[in-house]
């Protein structure tokens, strides 16, 4: 790791690195050296099939919010002046960024403020792209949320046999709920494929820890993690955020008594949103909403069980069955956001007016 981190231009004397904990996806360690803190990542190439493209992306993105004043990632160049590092040795890419230090991200908590706090920086950053084209950006992973695909390859991948088979009788009747459920969960794609919703620069992964507060003021303050800014639907930033941060346990929480979505939490959240998005969102982003929210949990579903039944090969997972967890966890869910689909809605339109 020393010669990764000696291509990068740091400052001070390098002491340490060490493994940070960080998303799903990719390896982040922690840099520190005598008068500075870094965040180094290796990108995952799975995922990512153009991690230089990615990288792009990011630089225009964090250049845009820079010359907003917004605060966000900073990009540690290479000693060649380059935005990514290519390891010829380990055929792995790079990169480098400061690390934050006056700011900290969460896990679940019960301070309705903070949900408050989530809402407004997901619409701030929805603001602050509402005026630049979406074709800026390169789709880096092509139709990362077109629900209908993932139920598809994971019925594909079912039939073709390409299962992991001791796994797939253990989970065969999850499969068949989520397979059961899937004209539920296309309304969103239809809008989209029929180009009803607009196309704009969005997040697309705006799980609670992926968002960063202020140690001194607890003010929400940005969104990290932008591997996936890319053109989509402003309704899955919205509706990601409440998956991850209004639910009552983790994602991959197998304690399933107590899992329920917190209304408190969620009206927080949406008061904190619409405050910031109601300039720029229009009738049918407003009215799909909640069908958002139920969308993402069910996609996430079909994502863990998809990745379990493929041997664990795109989510970091620390036991056996994490992704089977993950997945009943989701499933779960998604059937609670569905009783409270019609009380949700209401609630949009009353705070939506409210607000106006
Ligand atoms: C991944 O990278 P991370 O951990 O923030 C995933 C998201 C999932 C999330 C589930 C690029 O996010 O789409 O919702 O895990 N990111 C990618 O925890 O696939
Ligand atoms: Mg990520």
């Amino acid at each position: 790791m020393q010669n990764i981190v000696s291509n990068f231009k740091i400052s001070g004397k390098l002491k340490s690195i060490e493994p940070y904990k960080n998303g799903l996806v990719n390896k982040t360690f922690l840099v520190i050296t005598s008068t500075n803190k870094y965040l180094l990542q290796r990108i995952n190439k799975y995922v990512f099939k153009d991690p230089n493209q990615v990288m792009k992306n990011i630089n225009f993105v964090t250049n845009h919010l820079k010359s907003l004043n917004r605060r966000t990632l900073n990009i540690i160049k290479t000693k060649a002046n380059q935005i990514i590092y290519f390891d010829n040795l380990t055929k792995e890419y790079y990169r480098l960024y400061d690390f934050l230090d006056d700011l900290y991200s969460i896990s679940l908590t019960n301070n309705p403020e903070i949900y408050l706090e989530v809402g407004k920086v997901i619409g701030n950053f929805q603001s602050d792209f509402s005026e630049v084209s979406p074709e800026t950006l390169v789709e880096t992973i092509p139709k990362f949320h077109y629900t209908i695909n993932r139920i598809n390859y994971l019925k594909e991948i079912i039939k073709q046999s390409k299962v992991n088979m001791r796994r797939f009788e253990k989970c065969k009747s999850i499969c068949e709920i989520l397979i059961n459920e899937e004209s539920a969960t296309c309304k969103i794609q239809n809008h989209l494929d029929s180009f009803l919703l607009p196309i704009r620069i969005v997040h697309n992964d705006t799980k609670l820890n992926n968002i960063m507060f202020d140690k001194a003021s607890n003010k929400g303050i940005c969104l990290i993690d932008l591997d996936t800014v890319m053109p989509g639907t402003i309704i899955f930033d919205f509706s990601d955020a409440v998956r991850s941060s209004c639910a009552t346990l983790n994602e991959d929480d197998p304690t399933l008594y107590d899992l329920d979505i917190d209304d408190q939490k969620f009206v927080c959240l949406l008061i904190g949103y619409l405050s910031k998005s109601k300039s720029f969102i229009t009738d049918i982003e407003l009215e799909l909403l909640i069908e958002g929210i139920k969308t993402i949990i069910y996609e996430c579903a079909v994502r863990f069980i998809t990745d379990y039944l493929e041997n664990d090969i795109y989510f970091k997972t620390n036991y056996q069955n994490h992704n089977l967890t993950r997945a009943i966890n989701q499933l779960k869910l998604y059937f609670i956001c569905k009783k409270k689909e019609v009380y949700y809605k209401k609630l949009v339109q009353t705070v939506y007016f409210r607000l106006i």
